[in-house]
């Protein structure tokens, strides 16, 4: 039977399961607990890293192969501002394309993320954090605030909604513009709630009352399933990704097997750099900075050199940047480079510079 599909008396069957067996292990070390629950893993797969080329731009429609069985699933993944979907996202496809940072609104823009195992294709569409209009006024946010997480929507088979468990206030709650869109799309859309950070919960029996919280008449009682992981440290991944492989339909690939991310190499680095300055940066300071690419070339030993311009606004966030002889703006670019090493898999090169830029220029 297909998975999504599975009804929700089967998950209480697997709550109920999951309950007992917490009270039957609760003397035992929180380790062979979480190890022995469902939705939980220790171990995260690495073995089905792709190694390849960088296509230049996204193969769509692909065509190329013709293999019989060929299956894939489109997944929309969604939820509130900073919830973790980027970093889940990196998790499922094995590879850190998508940019993620310890502030709200980093990812800006939707982007597809690409996994392949054996005959099947998992695309995975990351989406900016889901803000009202005045929010987005407020904030000064662009359009796509509003626009992507809808329109990643139209070719989804499936939505996953992330709840940030470790967020006192929202975490018992599904937010009323996640409800809005599961209202408008429960009717073709099976969704699964995907609840993250459990690495910052300490009584796991609490993500088993938060579920019955959130999947209660007062939450949203038509998920498919519930999936309990910490995307920051792999527990669940594993499961999730199974789930989601089985739960595949025949049809084509949409990308050839060698596409990773829809986006072009050089906005993926555009974007882990941006990434960076969120995390390293005080406050609001790195929203303001814009990002030019002066060069991105591909050397004859395969790696990738970079010059990233960062534009500020005045001599002293541009000292601020820089930091002591230079030490900050090369931490930032280093830290970079270690990501973009690891999306792209090949060595990359990339040097920062600091430009001043003030309204009148
Ligand atoms: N402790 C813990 N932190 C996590 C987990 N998943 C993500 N984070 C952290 O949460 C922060 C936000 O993660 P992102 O993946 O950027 O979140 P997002 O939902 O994509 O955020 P926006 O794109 O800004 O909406 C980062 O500091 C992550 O390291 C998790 O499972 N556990
Ligand atoms: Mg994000």
């Amino acid at each position: 039977m297909d998975p999504l599909y599975t009804s929700v008396s089967r998950f209480s069957v697997i709550m109920r399961y999951t309950g007992n067996m917490l009270i039957a292990i609760e003397r035992m070390t929180t380790r062979v607990r979480w190890s022995m629950l469902r939705h939980f893993s220790t171990v995260t797969d690495t073995a089905n890293i792709i190694t390849s080329d960088i296509p230049i731009a996204a193969n769509e429609d692909y065509t190329g192969i013709r293999r019989e069985n060929l299956k894939s699933l489109n997944v929309a993944v969604l939820g509130m501002p900073n919830a973790g979907k980027s970093t889940l996202v990196n998790q499922l496809v094995c590879r850190p394309i998508c940019p993620t940072s310890k502030k709200v609104h980093t990812t800006r823009v939707k982007a597809s993320a690409i996994y392949c195992e054996d005959d099947t294709q998992l695309v995975f569409m990351d989406t900016p954090g889901l803000v009202t209009k005045q929010e987005k006024n407020r904030y000064t946010l662009e359009e796509s605030f509003i626009k992507d997480p809808r329109m990643a929507l139209i070719n989804a088979d499936v939505v996953g909604v992330i709840q940030d468990v470790s967020n006192i206030y929202t975490r018992d709650k599904i937010n009323k513009k996640i409800l809005e869109i599961l209202n408008d799309t429960s009717s073709t859309i099976p969704s699964l709630l995907i609840l993250n950070k459990v690495d910052t919960v300490k009584k796991k029996q609490m993500l088993l009352e938060l579920t019955k919280a959130l999947i209660s008449k007062d939450g949203w009682p038509n998920f498919s399933d519930v999936f309990m992981v910490s995307a920051l440290t792999g527990d669940g991944i594993n499961d999730l990704r199974e789930y989601l492989l089985a739960s595949a339909k025949s049809r084509d690939w949409k990308y050839d097997p060698e596409t990773f991310s829809d986006q072009p190499p050089e906005k993926i680095l555009e974007r882990v750099v941006q990434s960076k300055l969120l995390d390293t940066l005080p406050k609001e300071l790195p929203y303001q900075m814009k990002l030019e690419i002066e060069h991105f070339d591909y050397c004859d030993d395969g790696s990738i050199s970079a010059l990233v311009i960062i534009y500020v606004a005045s001599k002293r966030i541009s000292s601020l940047l820089v930091g002591s002889r230079g030490g900050r703006i090369r931490e930032i670019a280093v830290q970079a480079e270690q990501q973009l090493c690891n999306a792209f898999q090949r060595s990359v090169r990339l040097r920062l510079y600091a430009k001043v830029k003030t309204a009148l220029e």
